[in-house]
């Protein structure tokens, strides 16, 4: 590629036949990146995937809502939240027995990884007592686990990753700049504590964020910037396209253009090219070109299920179909 005019760390990294990794990227060269022709952006994105992934194979979650609605906390994308009027019906959190019979399902239709989220600002302790009898019973399944529950202590951290926890899933949702326009009732700061004591409890990071709220290419850039510097890139890294909520204060927000979101998956495989990249929700208005696409651009995990917690995701025949005209396989990722 004709890096000429690129700054030179950016250059090295693009030139460079193996991808190195690197903490250290400044806003100026994510900006770059989003700058650059489509298709170049699009080659340099796949040629790293291609370095570090089997570009034919991605990986398969389900997601399950253990406890649904009557949130706390005021994020404004989310139809969970007490503070806004959506027609969601607010539920206790779910029998043991009820969520392993889920998996099973899940475990039945090829989903490797299962993902139980909990619409909480933190977890009660007797309640954490419960998710970890689901952890084991998931585990027993031979599948991966996943839990989402909000903020955590350290010492709840460790009490997840002694029942054998997988992956913690804690998004950083948008840049620091743009997250007062999102949420208040917590911090950037509070987020990057919790992803700290996930991190060192010894459990696979899975933390990513929301593309389409009305945030600006900086802002986008700003987000996985702040993924790709963060001590270790998350393992798992989601980007979601914004599902508009009826409700939802930003429910009536433009859609972002579908080019733009594809460009954030490319980015994100360049910034971080060995962690698994998730095509995560809003795949229900996305076309199956735009979804091959961010599958070349080095996207390697999607949810699948017609349900993601509340809102719809396509119907895993329809995502069968789609793999097999590309010749993907549906498999764990080694
Ligand atoms: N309550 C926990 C928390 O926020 O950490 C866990 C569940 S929360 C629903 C998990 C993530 O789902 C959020 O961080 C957000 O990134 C994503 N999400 C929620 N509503 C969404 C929407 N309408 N569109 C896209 N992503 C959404
Ligand atoms: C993530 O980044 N996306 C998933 C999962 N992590 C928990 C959740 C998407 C939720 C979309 C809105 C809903 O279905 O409620
Ligand atoms: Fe609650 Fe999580 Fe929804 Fe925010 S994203 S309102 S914390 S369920």
């Amino acid at each position: 590629m004709n890096t000429e005019g690129m700054s030179s760390a950016l250059a090295t990294n693009i030139n460079t036949s193996q991808s190195v990794i690197r903490n250290d990227w400044n806003i100026e060269e994510v900006k770059e990146l989003f700058n650059l022709p489509f298709n170049d952006l699009l080659f340099e994105a796949h040629k790293i995937h291609r370095q570090n992934f089997n570009p034919n194979q991605i990986q398969m979650s389900m997601l399950l809502s253990i406890k649904t609605g009557g949130c706390p906390e005021d994020c404004a994308y989310c139809p969970q939240s007490a503070h806004h009027e959506t027609s969601l019906k607010a539920e206790k959190l779910m029998e043991v027995e009820k969520v392993l019979s889920e998996a099973r399902k899940a475990k039945e239709s090829g989903a490797t990884r299962y993902c139980m989220g909990a619409a909480w600002r933190s977890p009660k302790d007797h309640d954490l007592d419960t998710v970890c009898e689901m952890i084991s019973g998931v585990k027993a399944l031979g599948m991966e686990t996943c839990v989402t529950l909000g903020m955590l202590t350290s010492l709840q951290a460790d009490r997840l990753a002694s029942v054998g926890l997988d992956y913690y899933n804690h998004n950083i949702d948008t840049s620091p700049e743009f997250y007062n326009e999102i949420i208040s009732t917590r911090t950037f700061e509070d987020r990057l504590d919790t992803l700290a004591n996930v991190r060192d409890a010894g459990i696979n990071v899975c933390s990513g964020g929301i593309v389409g709220m009305g945030e600006n290419v900086k802002d986008r850039a700003g987000m996985l910037l702040t993924l790709a510097n963060l001590p270790e890139h998350p393992q798992s890294v989601p980007i979601n396209m914004l599902v508009h909520v009826e409700g939802t204060p930003i429910s009536r927000s433009d859609d972002l253009d579908q080019i733009e979101f594809v460009k954030s998956i490319a980015v994100a495989r360049i910034l971080m090219p060995r962690s698994v990249v998730r095509l995560s929700a809003g795949r229900e208005d996305m076309s199956d070109e735009v979804q091959a696409l961010c599958y070349f651009a080095g996207a390697n995990s999607i949810f699948v299920g017609d349900r993601l917690l509340t809102t719809a995701n396509p119907e895993i025949h329809k995502d069968s179909v789609l793999f097999e005209k590309l010749g993907i396989k549906g498999t764990p990722i080694e």
